[in-house]
């Protein structure tokens, strides 16, 4: 599991003011008399507020108001942990009246800034809404309230041989409440697809309090505007998920997985053209990982690396899962791809190791998973997160670097890495810049260098992680005027008052 321990740094920058990022002056912060209201209709274990009377000490409220990298931070007063979605939408009313900001949160686990506020808005965490509400064993359909965190749903359905849809390194905490506003993505999606297939309906207090009741368990259902579709992926800005219906596929009754090294870029295509037609339905993942990445999670101790002879000369990594009906049939496709790729006269890998057991399994994985932890434990990253043509995830890095060398930042006191890696087989790479500290100068090298090169191949300035407040001024890069137009309508149409995460996605 890993370790999602907040840090701090006194160095770090806070990334809205360097924009010139605040919250709406048309927002009100919590006061006393607003307190006494909140107090009155959840129970103490809820609040935590350093106004009188509660007068929380400031490290309660700092876990809610800093970032998992330690690059955003807000000052809210207060954070207040509903029970119910009763609860819930009382808040959202009053904030409403009251022009009171709001930033949901989940896990606290989202790479973009969105989860803290920009000012002092009100926290509200879903942490205290993780029941799961029913499962139907027969259609694969879980109800559950929007503050389950990902890993206990998962251990939900395994025993009743299901798995979630989606699968990512945060899992042990975040939300499914947070994978949903952010759409997220990870390590499942070439097998499953995006959460706007898998989700099939939601609960939402909207931004004056309405129940928007879509909790439906129907796989079909045409039955004019799929409203739902638009808090996928929304970040909190129209309205809070309190609870998600979910389809869960069938446990597969074998999985299996395997890390191969390549001696060159070039090879990652052709292999995974091979990959997709020999394994075809039993392959459930295709990630990517440059040697940088890779070095760095072995260096980190995330999981278990390859023998050393093994590795030399490899340009980069790649690891494959599949996930079948039939162990002998799944394990004779992985054999006979295997033994095809290292007896091809010029051969696409260098070497391949197969896991032999679930401690393998996951320790493969483990290569993979934690190369964000890794990275983090080297120094502060600013993180990518592209979508762009696979043959370019090599010349996007190199040309970051390249970048950063002729503005002579690449040294150990500035920027220590540009790494590479990710969902490859989804066209989604992490480029992230691994620095001493965050600094202005490297912000200012950076961008708007990779959104300009990431919009001449066109491609998107986020392929999962969101815009949050990190990329507000960037969205113009993916998305064109008429539809940053209509989606300011539809904002003012949901959230006329501007409460639900200011600041946040639209500028
Ligand atoms: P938070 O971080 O709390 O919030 C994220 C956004 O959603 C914020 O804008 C917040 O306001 C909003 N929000 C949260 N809950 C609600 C709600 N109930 N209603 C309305 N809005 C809400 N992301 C990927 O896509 N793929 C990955 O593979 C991946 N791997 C990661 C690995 C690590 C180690 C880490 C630290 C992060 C990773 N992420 C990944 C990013 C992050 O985990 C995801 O964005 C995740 O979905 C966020 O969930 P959360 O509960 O932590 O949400
Ligand atoms: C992953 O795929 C996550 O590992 C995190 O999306 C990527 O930290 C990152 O940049
Ligand atoms: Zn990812």
């Amino acid at each position: 599991m890993l370790s999602l321990a907040l840090r701090t740094s006194r160095t770090a920058l806070n990334a809205y003011r360097s924009r010139g990022i605040h919250a709406p002056a048309s927002l009100n912060a919590v006061t006393e008399t607003d307190l006494a209201h909140f107090a009155s209709i959840l129970a103490p274990s809820s609040v935590i507020s350093s106004l009188a009377p509660v007068n929380s000490p400031t490290d309660e409220l700092d876990p809610f108001n800093q970032d998992w990298m330690g690059r955003f931070k807000g000052n809210a007063n207060t954070v207040l942990k509903p029970k119910t979605v009763q609860e819930v939408s009382q808040i959202v009313k009053w904030c409403n009246e009251r022009r009171i900001g709001i930033v949901p949160q989940g896990g606290n686990t989202g790479l973009v800034g969105g989860s803290v506020p920009i000012g002092n808005e009100l926290v509200l965490s879903l942490a205290n809404m993780n029941k799961v509400r029913s499962f139907d064993p027969v259609a694969g359909i879980l109800v559950a309230d929007a503050g389950c965190i990902l890993q206990a749903l998962t251990d939900y359905v395994a025993p009743l041989d299901h798995v979630m849809p989606l699968d990512l390194g945060a899992k042990g905490s975040c939300q499914i409440g947070g994978n949903v506003a952010t759409n997220a993505g990870g390590l499942r999606l070439l097998r499953y697809g995006s959460l706007h297939g898998s989700v099939l309906g939601l609960e939402v207090v909207l931004p004056d309090g309405t129940i928007l009741d879509q909790l439906t368990t129907l796989r079909k259902d045409n039955t004019g505007y799929d409203l739902k579709q638009l808090f996928i992926g929304a970040e909190g800005t129209l309205g809070i998920i309190t609870a998600v219906s979910i389809l869960t596929p069938p446990a597969p009754q074998a999985t299996s997985n395997v890390i191969l090294a390549l001696p060159h870029f070039d090879n990652v295509l052709p292999l995974f053209q091979t990959v997709k037609r020999d394994l075809s339905e039993i392959l459930s993942a295709f990630e990517f990982l440059d040697r940088t990445a890779y070095d760095l999670a072995v260096k980190h101790g995330q999981g278990k690396a390859l023998d050393e002879s093994e590795v030399e000369g490899a340009q980069c990594f790649v690891l494959v899962e599949t996930s079948g009906g039939r162990r002998e049939h799944d394990e004779e496709k992985l054999n006979d791809l295997l033994e095809k790729l290292l007896e091809a006269d010029e051969p696409l890998i260098n070497t391949g190791v197969v896991s032999q057991n679930p401690s393998q399994f996951e320790s493969i994985w483990g290569l993979r998973e934690g190369v964000t932890e890794a990275i983090s434990k080297e120094g502060k990253a600013y993180k990518y997160d592209i979508s762009v043509p696979v043959a370019t995830f090599k010349d996007c890095v190199d040309a970051t670097r390249d970048h950063l060398e002729s503005k002579g930042l690449m040294r150990p006191d500035a920027v220590k890495y540009v790494v590479g890696y990710g969902h490859c087989g989804d066209g989604n790479l992490h480029l992230n810049v691994c620095a001493a500290a965050y600094t202005q100068e490297i912000a200012d090298a950076l961008e708007p260098f990779i959104y300009e090169l990431v919009q001449k191949h066109r491609g998107s300035v986020s392929a999962e992680h969101g815009i949050g407040a990190m990329k507000t001024h960037a969205l113009h890069y993916s998305k064109d005027a008429v539809s940053i137009g209509l989606m300011k309508q539809i904002k003012g149409i949901f959230d006329p008052n501007g409460i639900m995460n200011p600041g946040k996605v639209l500028e």
